[in-house]
């Protein structure tokens, strides 16, 4: 079956669904949001996972009205918890690097803001290096305006790329992601425990926020608590989640 084809049809009838992996702050050891992730619910296959389908949706463009979509649905999700006093719940969702450039983030994000009536400070918006590279004035014109209303950015995959830290100081950012990679043996390998903690230390120097993804065991938590990092996110605390598994994990208020 043509899976270019089965996607433009997910994408009219509404077959993709977030999903929400917590993340905690470690400070005060309680949730702190969520990173959106997409599913795909294909009929006759289950749920698919965005690694089989997010490439094509990259290489075909789709990507850019996905992405609408994407922004939408998160901060209609916002909007419903907000409106089950479920809490400030603030979500992070992924911009791939083509629909950041050939798409209308910005437009899209005030757009869903404004309809759900959403506060701006519950949206930060995750890009990699090598999306905010590759424009890199229209990159600092588009996070500076959205960074004015309010809307949070990190860089997603932080230690991956291969730009220049000058951009740290250039570009209106708010938070670092470290890759998993470094994260995997943070308590094992020295190299990797090296350049974590040159990241955490690099973020706090520079004003930003740090998170830690791919946390997967109590010893990871423990050494990224000790050595300062302010948030993780990964399988030991939680996998990702449908929105209502994530909402009672907010309502117990872990
Ligand atoms: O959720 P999972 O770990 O299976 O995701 C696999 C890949 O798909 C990751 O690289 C992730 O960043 C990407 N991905 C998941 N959700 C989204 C999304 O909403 N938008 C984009 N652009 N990529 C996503
Ligand atoms: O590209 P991005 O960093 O947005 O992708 C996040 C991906 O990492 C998601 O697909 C998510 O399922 C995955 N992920 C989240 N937590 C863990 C974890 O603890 N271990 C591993 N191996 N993957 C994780
Ligand atoms: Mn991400
Ligand atoms: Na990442």
């Amino acid at each position: 079956l043509d899976l270019e084809l089965a996607l433009r049809r997910a994408l009219e009838h509404g077959e993709f669904v977030l999903y929400y992996q917590p993340k905690v702050d470690l400070r005060s050891g309680r949730l702190s949001g969520a990173e959106a992730l997409l599913r795909w619910r294909r009929p006759g296959y289950g749920l698919v996972s965005p690694a089989e389908f997010v490439p094509l949706l990259e290489d075909t463009g789709l990507i850019v009205r996905a992405g609408g979509w994407i922004i939408d649905e998160a901060c209609r999700q916002i909007a419903a918890w907000r409106a089950a006093g479920v809490g400030a719940v603030h979500v992070a969702v992924n911009v791939s690097s083509r629909q950041f450039a050939e798409g209308d983030v910005e437009g899209e994000v005030r757009l869903a803001l404004a309809r759900h009536e959403v506060p701006a400070g519950l949206l930060e918006l995750e890009l990699t290096e090598s999306a905010l590279m590759a424009n890199a004035e229209r990159t600092i014109a588009v996070l500076g305006n959205l960074k004015r209303i309010g809307v949070k950015i990190a860089i997603d995959d932080f230690g991956t790329g291969y730009s220049s830290l000058s951009y740290l100081q250039r570009f209106p950012i708010d938070k670092l992601k470290i890759d998993i990679a470094f994260v995997r043996n943070i308590t094992t390998n020295p190299n990797d425990a090296a350049i974590a903690l040159a990241i955490i230390s690099m973020a706090h120097s520079l004003k930003l926020g740090v998170i830690a993804e791919g946390v997967e065991a109590r010893p990871q938590l423990e050494y990224l608590r000790r050595n300062r990092c302010d948030e993780i996110q990964g399988y030991y605390f939680s996998r990702p989640l449908p929105a209502e598994a994530m909402a009672e994990l907010v309502e117990a208020g872990t």
